[in-house]
């Protein structure tokens, strides 16, 4: 009677996602019940049945930073709450809604009078603070009275959108199971992560997604992979976009629905939120990045090209693929061990049968230039000295308590005992504790002491664990109440054995120090961030000032900081090559944009054809590794030197030329949030055919990347909007714009430049350390009023906070009313060498007519120099003007074209 049906059907919020719910159990349960197809057939009833009401006064927090108000379960006549989904509700809430800035603000629902800090998740977040002077939003609580239904809307001011709006209800907050559902102003959702998405626009029809870390390939949609990025983005009709942060570590379902709206639920914790007004895409990721933190800053070789494998069967074979790989000429920065190195696969370890010699190759190759960065996992095998000094420290994940804990499970200790790679049982380090990352300093110093690594790769950090529940004689979990909530989440409906802890350790597991002890049911998303930020702080301790790399599976929010990412085990096909696009644009929106995919793919055998596209492409993801599974055939380049080989060289070379303009992005992005790899929307976002496109990708807001994803084709379609492009390889205008049809050679990838950006460049070399001794170039593609401008950042690619030492370059490129001025804006300090190069190239694209006379003065001396004739070239067909002239990075200059 009271169950007035929803007024549209594209608003449902299912009751019980994963029950075989019928008429009879649904409507009993408090639901409501209707089969149409493609929506839920049991879903809830509106706000003036369900969710919360106002139960008191708005109280403004002084200085215009917001409002909170209490709220309590809708009631019945008599007084009693009306029902509930998953029992456990919390009768008396308070929300609070805090204006951090002009641009952002927060808001959270909590138990009345509750401890915040103890429901919030342990990860380090810089909450945004200002003066609120120019408020881009209104927050508004859109029902006052005691007893009106709770209703909050988040309006932008200056297109009255709502972008934020709960009027559809579900609000719930009890102790395991919390939901709320917003409108959306448009269909254009992005992000949530990490799952495989097969468009980087999300489908809207009613598609769930979990969020919860797993060790589990990229290939299949609907499921949890290896990080959990609880973050989505929204660009409104008019082009204006705004993101919103879940801060919550526990496992998340996010469901999509076509009102546009979604549904957001998960399993303990606090509904708390932080919300980015933008108004452009990129500063909306900006934004988000102000609160998790950014990027950490690549060292110069980590830039480079990366080769990889598992299997490996002894030091010979590195050797082997290094020579051929140099013998056709592949630039080549980063070698890498899997775990075939170890002894047993224990950590810390080397075979000594057959990597006995790994420590002298590595200090052999590193005399030119290549670097070595060998595989680390978590666990640990329980029966050598690396295991010991761990127990005498108390490092490993414990029994919550021994009740808990089977009897038949083997222990020691109440330490979890769980099987991965090693030879043998493990443990898992818990990565919250001090004297965890005291031992694990240790532990990665001594083994330093044996082999000269240069940075980190740490997998299976989910964390990965291979049997519980599926064998009775090794872990399983002991049904409880955090192993088995009321509401298992998506992840537990899609591993092995249908609960949580599949392919990992119990959710009864506790971690932190004793006065901050937390479950794995509320830490387990964050194993692989806690363990990133030790791995990085020992990796910088043992590498003495440097900086190192660190290469995670599994990531939170915020890893972005400590850590860069690889797409998983993806596999040899087309699919997945295109899929790391999509990839790549969310991990950027994630804040994480030192990011790739394995290049040829990971598991199966990749073809000659395929392996040669994924060159191309993976000559520029920021994170550029061929890597291969174990078994499979090689696929090195080396392999096809007149294929795979020929082409990725082209494409390589290219990238090295390009090293400093991405270098630059991601000073950028380490200093400011932007993104290093964009997707078209960021710098179109009022071009709606742009928002969608998920199959080619920028460098920043000047290169456009156009790769061939799909077997036998020669030729590529585009989407090109509306700007001033030129070819990269040929400097010619782009005339068609929107959807075209491009040619695409077997050895060609498409790239673009945009007028109006001056892109920094170098000339190519075998590795980044001789590269680096080469001469710069500038690009300059002109924009319709034949002006550019840009900048390259520069230090000494290696050391420790160069940029917040004040150790580095920045040189500025201004190109307009023909002068272009070259200034050293930030000259390095005195304790860093500065640059010795020369810059002696100069392409311009789109020069309008030969120029008669070129002028050059530098800041150091009186004269002006006019350039001979000789040192510059204009092609009148393709417009482009080179000018071949030896400036001086030291040094500003202003060069006058008449
Ligand atoms: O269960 O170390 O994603 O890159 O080669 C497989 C062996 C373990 C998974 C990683 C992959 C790596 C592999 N590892």
């Amino acid at each position: 009677e009271k169950n007035e049906p929803r007024s549209t059907i594209n608003n449902r919020i299912e009751c019980f996602p994963f029950k075989n719910m019928t008429s009879d159990t649904c409507t009993k349960a408090g639901c409501l019940w209707e089969v149409v197809s493609g929506q839920p057939s049991c879903f809830l009833p509106d706000t003036s049945v369900y969710g919360y009401e106002v139960n008191g006064p708005v109280t403004n927090i002084p200085n215009n930073k917001g409002f909170s108000v209490d709220l309590r379960r809708r009631r019945s006549a008599d007084g009693t709450p009306l029902f509930s989904l998953y029992g456990n509700d919390v009768d008396e809430i308070t929300f609070e809604v805090n204006y951090h800035t002009d641009n952002s603000l927060g808001m959270a629902f909590y138990p009345k009078g509750a401890n915040r800090d103890q429901l919030r998740p342990p990860v380090a977040i810089t909450v945004p603070s200002a003066t609120i002077t120019n408020q881009r939003y209104e927050a508004k609580l859109v029902n006052t009275g005691i007893g009106e239904p709770f209703n909050f809307q988040i309006i932008r001011k200056s297109s009255g959108v709502v972008i934020f709006d709960t009027s559809m209800g579900g609000l719930t907050v009890s102790k395991q199971f919390l939901m709320i559902s917003t409108t959306l102003p448009s269909e254009y959702l992005y992000g949530f992560g990490e799952n495989t998405h097969d468009t980087f626009l999300h489908d809207m029809n009613y598609r769930m997604w979990p969020i919860f870390t797993r060790d589990i390939s990229p290939i299949d949609e609907d499921v949890n992979l290896y990080g959990a990025h609880p973050f989505y983005m929204v660009c409104e009709n008019d082009g204006s976009s705004h993101g919103v942060f879940f801060y919550n570590s526990h496992s998340i379902d996010v469901t999509t629905m076509p009102n546009p709206g979604i549904t957001l639920r998960t399993i303990g914790g606090m509904l708390e939120f932080f919300v980015f007004l933008g108004p452009e895409p990129e500063s909306v990721v900006k934004q988000y990045s102000d609160v998790i933190g950014r990027t950490f800053m690549p060292p110069y070789f980590a830039l480079g090209f990366q080769l990889s494998r598992w299997g490996y069967k002894n030091t010979g074979e590195i050797q082997q693929v290094i020579d051929r790989t140099r013998a056709v000429q592949i630039p080549h920065d980063i070698q890498y061990a899997d775990i075939d190195y170890m002894d047993g696969r224990r950590d810390f370890t080397i075979d000594p049968v057959n990597f006995g010699d790994l420590p002298a190759l590595v200090d052999e190759v590193k005399k030119g230039g290549l670097r070595f960065v060998i595989i680390l996992d978590p666990a640990i095998a329980n029966d050598y000295e690396t295991y010991e000094r761990g127990v005498a420290l108390s490092v490993y994940a414990e029994w919550a308590n021994e009740t808990l804990k089977p009897d038949d499970q083997p222990t020691e200790n109440n330490i979890i005992i769980g099987n991965v790679w090693p030879d043998n049982k493990t443990a898992f380090p818990d990565f919250f504790r001090d004297s965890t990352k005291q031992w694990w300093t240790e532990e990665i110093r001594l083994f330093y002491e044996r082999l000269k690594f240069d940075a980190l790769w740490i997998d299976m950090n989910e964390v990965a664990n291979f049997d519980t529940n599926q064998y009775s004689d090794k872990l399983y979990c002991p049904p409880n109440q955090w192993d088995d909530p009321p509401y298992e989440t998506m992840a537990a409906h899609t591993g092995p054995t249908n609960r949580l802890s599949d392919k990992t350790i119990c959710m009864v597991a506790k971690f932190g120090e004793k006065n901050d002890e937390r479950l794995n049911y509320e830490v387990h998303n964050l194993y692989g961030y806690s363990q990133s930020i030790v791995t990085q702080e020992a990796a910088r301790q043992v590498l003495t000032g440097k900086r190192s790399m660190i290469l995670s599976r599994s990531t939170f929010a915020g890893s972005g900081k400590y850590t860069g990412h690889w797409l998983g085990d993806n596999f040899s096909n087309w699919k997945n090559m295109a899929d790391s696009i999509i990839g790549m644009m969310e991990f950027n929106m994630f804040g994480m944009p030192y990011i790739g995919a394995d290049i040829c793919g990971f598991v199966l055998n990749t073809t000659e054809e395929l392996c040669e596209r994924w060159m191309e492409i993976g000559a520029f993801y920021p994170f550029s590794r061929n890597h291969n599974v174990k078994d499979a055939i090689d696929q090195d380049p080396g392999v096809w030197p007149d294929t795979v080989a020929a082409s990725g060289r082209k494409a390589l070379n290219i990238r090295y030329r390009l090293l400093p303009y991405l270098y630059t992005l991601f000073y950028d992005s380490h200093t400011t949030g932007s993104t290093v790899v964009r997707p078209l929307y960021h710098e179109f976002s009022q071009d709606r055919k742009a928002r969608s496109i998920d199959k080619q990708f920028m460098w920043g807001p000047a290169l456009l990347i156009s790769p061939v994803l799909q077997e036998g084709k020669v030729s590529v379609d585009v989407y090109i909007p509306v700007d001033v492009w030129y070819d990269y390889y040929t400097g010619i205008r782009v005339t068609v714009l929107g959807s075209t049809t491009l040619s695409a050679p077997r050895d060609h990838i498409n790239l673009h430049l945009r007028g109006g950006y001056i892109l920094p460049a170098q000339k190519p070399d075998l590795n980044t350390m001789l590269s680096r001794q080469n001469n710069f170039e500038l690009l300059v593609p002109l924009n319709d009023q034949n002006s550019a401008s840009g900048k390259m950042f520069w230090d000494d690619g290696e050391s420790v906070n160069t940029i917040e030492d004040g150790l580095y370059q920045i040189n500025k490129f201004e190109l307009s009313n023909n002068v272009l001025t070259i200034t050293v804006e930030k000259e390095s300090a005195s304790s860093w060498p500065g640059i010795v190069q020369k810059l002696d190239t100069i392409e311009f694209m789109g020069w309008p007519s030969p120029p008669l006379k070129i002028t050059v003065q530098s800041n150091v001396a009186e004269d002006i120099i006019i350039i001979d004739s000789d040192k510059y070239f204009y092609v009148a067909e393709s417009k482009r003007l080179t000018l071949l002239y030896e400036f001086d990075m030291n040094q500003s200059y202003t060069v006058k074209f008449e």
